[in-house]
């Protein structure tokens, strides 16, 4: 698969790889090897294509077979040869195999690669290995991974769990690149690295990765803390599988399409925005990270604390691809988890989209199925107008309609309230102005108050 569009100008090309092991379907590898493309992309890299050997079994020096290697190689301008480096006998002769076997069409190899990403987890040896052969820097599924939950790691919990599972991940790892310097921080185990300064470094990781424990135990009542400030935030949260659309509905719903280009190095919270066209109340919308179909186990707690952050929502939008025929276990999956991080007494709504995938048959079963569900697609702007008015109401659920005269001499109370509620009617008589509104029972009370 080729692509190049004008957003991807100046990022790093990335060429995705895989092994299809005998028992893994050719659906299997294509699902994986599209949420790792969708995982690169959200790194910031452009992928410029993907290719996959079919073997009995991954090679143990090099993941690839020889022809393959070379194939990869092709795409960053390497030798496609691991010098000095003699394969098992036993490997010998496997990759003849549906050598060519590709993932849509093969690129024509125009493209100069910077970065190969491996649809898996991948050995010290091997990295050495493959960056040998191909010259460029090499990532591994895990390490994609970590670098996205790095990113959307917002509460200092989280924070440190995703550091903690990058420290492990490196650490063993230290020695190996002698390409991918930076990705190590702050130049640990860069290039020419000596044995001397790699059992220091290994050492401090460890004193590190301790520390980061101790913390952790430390701040545990972060939560609480975050949960008892929910009340007073209109939040929503959008959680759900990677690819189930919970980006796209965040755009569509805070219409930030245009917003996330032009802010993406600004410091400011790009996963957190307001409910557009804003009513009241004004609601924020946050994204969250995504399950990963192959989470790897050590990563597991680091997933779950960038989680936490959606326990500050004051309501769950579950997200699911309704055409994904494992919704359901998809969605049991996300359910258990928050109960886990200790969510599930959050108000929630079940978001059923991409609808626009289904046939009418199957929408009208899975309609009988799930009563409560908002069906939509978030390709369909009348669909993202339904679930904003359902966000809305979801609210406007716990507010009260009622009427009252502000005097003119409490005039100052107006503009106050007109951030505090929902005007629906204002007129003006000898009285004051006469308005029917809705709002809070809190602010109901503080009204009262001020009136007198
Ligand atoms: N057909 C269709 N595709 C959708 C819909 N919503 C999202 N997508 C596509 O699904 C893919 C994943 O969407 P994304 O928002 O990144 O999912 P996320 O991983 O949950 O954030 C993208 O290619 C979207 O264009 C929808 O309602 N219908
Ligand atoms: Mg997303």
């Amino acid at each position: 698969m080729t692509e190049q569009s004008n957003d991807d100008k100046g990022k790093k090309r990335a060429v995705l790889f895989s092994v299809q092991t005998h028992g893994v379907s050719d659906q299997e590898n294509e699902s994986s090897l599209l949420e790792l493309r969708r995982l690169v992309k959200t790194m910031g890299l452009e992928v410029v294509a993907t290719l996959t050997q079919r073997r009995s079994k991954v090679e143990t020096g090099t993941i690839l077979g020889a022809g393959k290697l070379k194939e990869l190689a092709s795409y960053t301008g390497g030798k496609g040869i691991v010098e000095g480096f003699s394969r098992k006998s036993s490997d010998k002769g496997r990759d003849n195999m549906a050598e060519n076997y590709p993932v849509g069409p093969l690129a024509n190899n125009n493209v100069e690669a910077d970065v190969v990403v491996y649809d898996g987890e991948i050995s010290t040896k091997q990295l050495q290995n493959i960056e040998r052969a191909t010259g460029v820097e090499v990532l591994d599924r895990t390490y994609v991974i970590l670098e996205i939950f790095n990113r959307h790691a917002k509460s200092r919990e989280s924070i440190i769990q995703v550091e903690i599972a990058k420290l492990a991940y490196l650490a063993p790892r230290l020695r190996a690149s002698r390409i991918g310097g930076d990705r190590q921080g702050g130049g640990v185990g860069s290039k020419g690295i000596g044995e001397t300064s790699y059992e220091l470094n290994k050492r401090h990781i460890r004193d590190r990765i301790s520390e980061l424990k101790l913390r952790l135990v430390g701040i545990r009542d972060e939560q609480n803390r975050r949960r008892s400030r929910r009340s007073e935030n209109f939040q929503v949260s959008l959680i759900g599988y990677t690819n189930a659309g919970k980006s796209s509905l965040m755009r569509k719903l805070t219409g930030s399409d245009v917003l996330v280009e032009d802010k993406l190095f600004a410091t400011l919270d790009t996963r957190v925005k307001s409910l557009q066209p804003e009513g009241f109340p004004p609601v924020l919308v946050s994204d969250t990270v995504g399950f990963i179909k192959k989470l790897p186990h050590d990563l597991v707690a680091s997933f779950q604390s960038t989680l936490d952050e959606a326990l500050a929502a004051s309501l769950l939008l579950f997200t699911v691809d309704v055409s994904d025929p494992a919704f359901r276990s998809q969605l049991a999956v996300t359910q258990s988890v928050l109960k886990e991080i200790g969510g599930e007494k959050i108000p929630s709504r079940l978001i059923l989209n991409k609808i626009d995938k289904l046939t009418t048959g199957e929408l009208e079963e899975i309609t009988r199925e799930f009563p409560d569900g908002i069906f939509i697609s978030a390709h369909n702007p009348k669909g993202v107008a339904f679930l904003r008015k359902k966000i809305l109401g979801y609210f406007e659920s716990n507010m009260i309609e009622t009427t009252m005269v502000i005097p003119y001499d409490k005039g100052h109370l107006l503009g106050q309230l007109r951030t505090k509620a929902s005007i629906i009617n204002e007129s003006y008589d000898e009285t004051g102005t006469n308005l029917r509104f809705k709002t809070f029972p809190e602010t109901l009370t503080w009204l009262q108050q001020k009136m007198g």
